[in-house]
């Protein structure tokens, strides 16, 4: 496909032009590969292919990473939900375009009017554009509503249960329900994509397909807690000194998750931990049912696929739950594309940025490119996984924090100018913060050189966000186990 792209740049530049040119397009158009998109919610590191866990189970996914480049050093650009879709499929940074919270969502803020959705830019240059689950944070709506042909369901995660199996309120709850995979949104879901994918649309598609585990609550059927012996899983490591060399900025970070405390005073560590395992393992049983929709239709071959989950997830690691911080478990994500001209190779270590989905889909569909994207395309990173990504990651979250990801390091700057400095090299964990060490100085502003300015202010003015985090704050302290 890259050949496509080639083809094109050089046809544009001939001098015959017109007359070869047209056709040439018309049939470079036919050519091109389809996308199918997979989004998942919520899923940090705990992939078999990325090591993040030793208990995870996802065959599927690790089939897929198997057959594709894996870039296993791959960050959202902001770490939570809404905004890191906003990011995605707008191609721009939360620094540009102001959403750092759930809300507001794509099609409320009006700086992107203008900016074209991934969805939008395939439409329009003739490809046929779906999207099932969840995908946009609150779907596609407003200015953003026809950049979807057709939508193949929307509802994402499944039914819960009458009451609460472990946790009040039921949003943090987790268990055994509903009793088999069919009464699950998101395998219905699945089921939608795979009768999609079966359909000739006359020209190349653009397919999304969103699921929603393992967001919370995690209820998932039976068969998936069954494949774990609950008592023999491995806890993350959560020592509570980890916190003694870092700054106070979000250490007790307000927010709607369970604090470690809470946690491990009502003794549901482990529980939710297994209960996370089995969610991981029941998505990936989706993505496999989609996969092997896909590899049974008649656009096997000719389809790029590309997985990505929209941030990670603390599982207690930092004393912390859930995400909106810039460390490691909350930034990583699983990130894979593969596809009829993907060689499969060693990982990419490289650090990328979810940012990149768009400007790479755009050079490996041979698409022009759009001058608007803050990404890169990472087509050098397809051929040789050992290309350097031009520069670090950026990850910001609320306005005036920010971290820099490299290949080996992570630099954290607060809004108050308080710092971390983390080498992966030999702490993956981030459990040495070095941001005091002289020694380190030249690598700090040479990372420091990155953090933006002039960022664009919170779209959610403050005074009403800290409304909102106060509201929050009662609602958890609301939260308690269920007896
Ligand atoms: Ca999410
Ligand atoms: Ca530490």
């Amino acid at each position: 496909m890259f050949e496509i792209k080639r083809f094109l740049n050089a046809g544009l530049l001939c001098a015959l032009s017109f007359v070869f040119l047209v056709p040439a397009m018309i049939e470079g158009a036919a050519q091109r590969p389809n996308v199918l998109m997979i989004c998942i919610d919520d899923l940090n590191d705990w992939v078999g292919h990325l090591g993040g866990h030793p208990d995870a189970r996802t065959p599927q996914i690790d089939a897929l990473a198997a057959q594709g480049r894996v870039f296993s050093n791959a960050h959202c650009s902001v770490p939570v939900c809404s905004a890191s879709r906003v990011s995605i499929f707008s191609g721009l940074h939360a620094t540009t375009h102001g959403s750092y919270e759930l809300g507001p969502d794509y099609h409320s803020i009006e700086s992107l009017r203008n900016v074209p959705t991934m969805h939008r830019y395939f439409k329009d240059r003739g490809y046929t554009t779906l999207s099932g689950g969840k995908v946009l944070h609150s779907g596609f709506k407003g200015f953003v509503a026809n950049d979807v042909d057709q939508f193949i369901g929307r509802r994402a995660g499944g039914p819960r249960p009458e009451r609460p199996l472990h946790w009040e309120p039921q949003v943090w709850d987790w268990g055994p329900f509903p009793e088999t995979d069919g009464e699950m949104y998101d395998y219905q879901l699945a089921r939608a994509a795979v009768e999609a994918l079966q359909k000739d649309y006359g020209q190349p598609f653009f397919m999304s397909v969103g699921f929603s585990r393992p967001h919370v609550p995690l209820y998932v059927p039976p068969k998936w807690f069954d494949l774990f012996d609950r008592d023999a899983l491995t806890l993350p490591q959560a020592p509570p000194e980890d916190l003694e060399d870092i700054p106070d900025n979000f250490k007790s970070m307000d927010q709607v998750a369970p604090t470690q405390d809470m946690i491990l005073e009502a003794g549901l560590w482990r529980g939710f931990v297994h209960a996370y395992l089995a969610s991981v393992s029941f998505t990936d049983h989706c993505v496999g049912t989609v996969l092997k929709g896909l590899r049974e239709s008649p656009h096997a071959g000719q389809t790029l696929v590309v997985l990505w989950s929209d941030h990670g997830f603390h599982l207690g690691e930092k004393q912390h739950w859930a995400k909106r911080t810039l460390w490691e478990e909350s930034t990583r994500v699983p990130f894979v594309i593969a596809g009829p001209d993907v060689e499969p190779g060693d990982h990419c270590r490289e650090a990328v940025s979810l940012l990149d989905v768009y400007p790479t889909l755009l050079e490996m569909c041979g698409l022009p490119r759009n001058p608007l994207l803050e990404g890169v395309s990472l087509v050098p990173q397809i051929e040789d996984p050992a290309t350097p990504r031009r520069s670090p990651v950026i990850i910001s979250s609320y306005h005036g924090n920010h971290a820099v990801r490299s290949r080996d390091w992570r630099y954290i700057r607060y809004r108050d100018g308080a710092e971390e400095l983390y080498h992966h090299e030999v702490d993956p964990d981030e459990f040495r913060n070095l941001a005091d060490d002289p020694a380190l100085g030249a690598v700090k502003s040479r990372l420091g050189k990155w953090i933006p300015r002039n960022a664009a202010p919170e779209a959610i003015p403050l005074e009403t966000r800290l409304v909102e985090r106060e509201k929050r704050k009662a609602r958890l302290h609301q939260n308690r186990p269920v007896k």
